[in-house]
């Protein structure tokens, strides 16, 4: 009896349940590079490489615990570009009898897997992916009927479940959560330290020529290329990442600062999300940090509330609402998305600014990601399929069991509040707030009208204005309706001219 054990490229994980029971003499493992996942959405080219490199170093070391690693290149002249295709070789190459895989993280992908029984007439065991906090059951039962969700109320359940942060059954510090805390803007003691990285070694030198040569056309920097690409590697910038930055991450989570693209952040979600580190090791690290005094509450807490629920809410979203979450369009938008997304062509300095670290890192930070280019294309109306296109391509970390609630929920308000209980819409001064991008921009934030006037100022007041039936009654909305209507008509009508000026200009870029 042959086995097949199919690894897909974010399942880079030793404990991985596909490998649990395989026996190293007998079982194939079969890992692929393939065209089909490399252009689904035309990925950033170091997203690709980051992929590629840590799927060539996963292979290897597995070749050490496995006597039969089928690892398939790119440039295979064999290589049919698709997993199926791949299976398929797979299975007359070692006469397989039976296939074993764990659940896809994408859609997708798992509609493919659940034809693999068809198509191949062999007995395929497709396993849960236990690596996630959160099994798929039980948040489907913890949703229940609710016609909203609510993060606060899954992550008090996730962390009591977890016995993570507690005291008792009581949170530690009195409070569940503390974020409150955490809305520092950057000021003269916020020096960040330097970013972990790794140099490129053999396998990864090999992999930037591939990809240079293969999707040199595709979106962003190749090079520098700085990402680790091993579980050592991400242990290590999880390792920095507590030792340097944890501290104050809470206090300066949702600051921006120009030239700055990596703050106290951790930037390990592309290695959280392609399996290279585990949540539970990335939750036990910073509580561990807390214990030992050398993280403040407020900051472990934030860290841990980002990877314990936001991050299992989210994915619990995605599989609760598939496949029809993807065609969510609550407020209606229909703007195509906008050529600054993929060029930086701006004078807005904030978005040149996320755009441009977006386009050489493969990364940019939540609140650049949330308040500047999600709020941004909220308030202009992108459509959602476009918008969550862009963000799935550009970052690193981007799969789509993340990125479409985050983006269709969080960001566009498309699910109209099933995740959020409100837009995440906001105008200039709440960027200026949190930033020093209006200091080096050609607009001016102070200015709620003009052509030098910030056009967040105006774009804000015009998407409430727009949007009017649908939020009015929200109760979250309703002081900044009540201030709306005392602007009166003058300025309500400056802000529609203003608007419609600039939404005009901006269909011609
Ligand atoms: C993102 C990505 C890319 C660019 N290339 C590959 C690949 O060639 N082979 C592979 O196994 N996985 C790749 N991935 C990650 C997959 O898209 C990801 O594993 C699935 O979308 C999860 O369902
Ligand atoms: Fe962005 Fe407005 Fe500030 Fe310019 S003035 S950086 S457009 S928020």
């Amino acid at each position: 009896m042959t086995t097949l054990r199919v690894i897909l490229g974010d399942q880079l994980s030793h404990s991985l349940a596909t490998l649990r029971d395989a026996d190293p003499k007998q079982d194939v493992i079969l890992m692929c590079e393939v065209w089909e996942e490399a252009t689904y959405v035309r990925h950033h080219q170091q997203k690709i490489a980051f992929i590629f490199s840590a799927m060539r170093h996963f292979a290897a070391e597995l070749s050490r615990r496995f006597q039969q690693v089928r690892y398939v290149e790119l440039n295979d002249p064999a290589n049919t570009g698709s997993f199926t295709g791949e299976v398929a070789r797979a299975i007359v190459a070692h006469s397989i009898d039976r296939i074993v895989v764990t659940a896809a993280g994408e859609y997708r992908v798992q509609q493919m897997l659940d034809q693999w029984e068809q198509d191949f007439q062999l007995p395929v065991e497709c396993r849960q992916d236990d690596r996630f906090l959160c099994d798929l059951a039980t948040f489907a039962e913890w949703a229940g009927t609710k016609k909203q969700l609510r993060m606060e109320f899954f992550y008090r359940k996730m962390r009591q479940d977890h016995d993570c942060l507690m005291d008792g059954n009581q949170p530690i510090g009195g409070q569940w959560n503390f974020d409150a805390d955490n809305r520092a803007p950057a000021d003269a003691a916020c020096r960040p330290p330097k970013p972990f990285q790794i140099k490129p070694d053999t396998i990864t030198q090999a992999v930037l020529d591939l990809v240079e040569q293969q999707f040199g056309d595709h979106f962003g920097d190749l090079k520098p290329f700085h990402w680790g690409v091993t579980t050592k590697h991400a242990q290590q910038a999880l390792a920095h990442f507590i030792q340097h930055a944890l501290s104050n991450f809470g206090r300066y989570q949702d600051a921006m600062v120009q030239d700055e693209p990596w703050m106290y952040h951790a930037h390990i979600g592309l290695y959280l999300n392609c399996g290279l580190l585990l949540p539970l090791d990335c939750i036990r690290a910073a509580e561990a940090a807390f214990h030992a005094g050398q993280a403040p509450l407020n900051a472990v807490e934030g860290f841990i509330r980002q990877i314990l629920g936001w991050r299992e809410f989210v994915r619990g979203i995605y599989w609760l609402k598939m496949p029809s979450y993807a065609k969510a369009n609550g407020l209606q938008a229909k703007r195509a998305l906008p050529s600054l997304y993929w060029d930086g062509n701006t004078q807005m300095n904030c978005l040149k600014q996320c755009v441009q670290a977006t386009q050489r890192h493969a990364y940019a930070h939540h609140i650049q990601r949330l308040m500047v280019l999600g709020n941004f294309a909220l308030l202009i109306g992108v459509k959602p399929t476009e918008l969550n296109a862009w963000f799935l391509s550009v970052y690193a970390d981007a799969y789509e069991w993340v990125e479409m609630p985050n983006v269709s929920g969080m960001v566009l308000f498309a699910d109209q509040g099933y995740l959020a209980s409100k837009p995440y819409a906001a105008g200039g001064s709440y960027i200026n707030k949190m930033s020093n991008y209006c200091q080096k921009c050609r607009y001016n934030v102070k200015q709620k009208n003009g052509p030098d006037a910030c056009p967040f100022n105006y774009l804000y007041w015009f998407f409430l204005d727009q949007h009017r039936d649908q939020l009015q009654r929200n109760p979250r909305m309703a002081m900044m309706y009540r201030t709306f209507e005392r602007m009166g008509a003058e300025k309500q009508d400056a802000v529609r001219q203003d608007s419609q000026l600039f939404l005009k200009a901006l269909s011609f870029l």
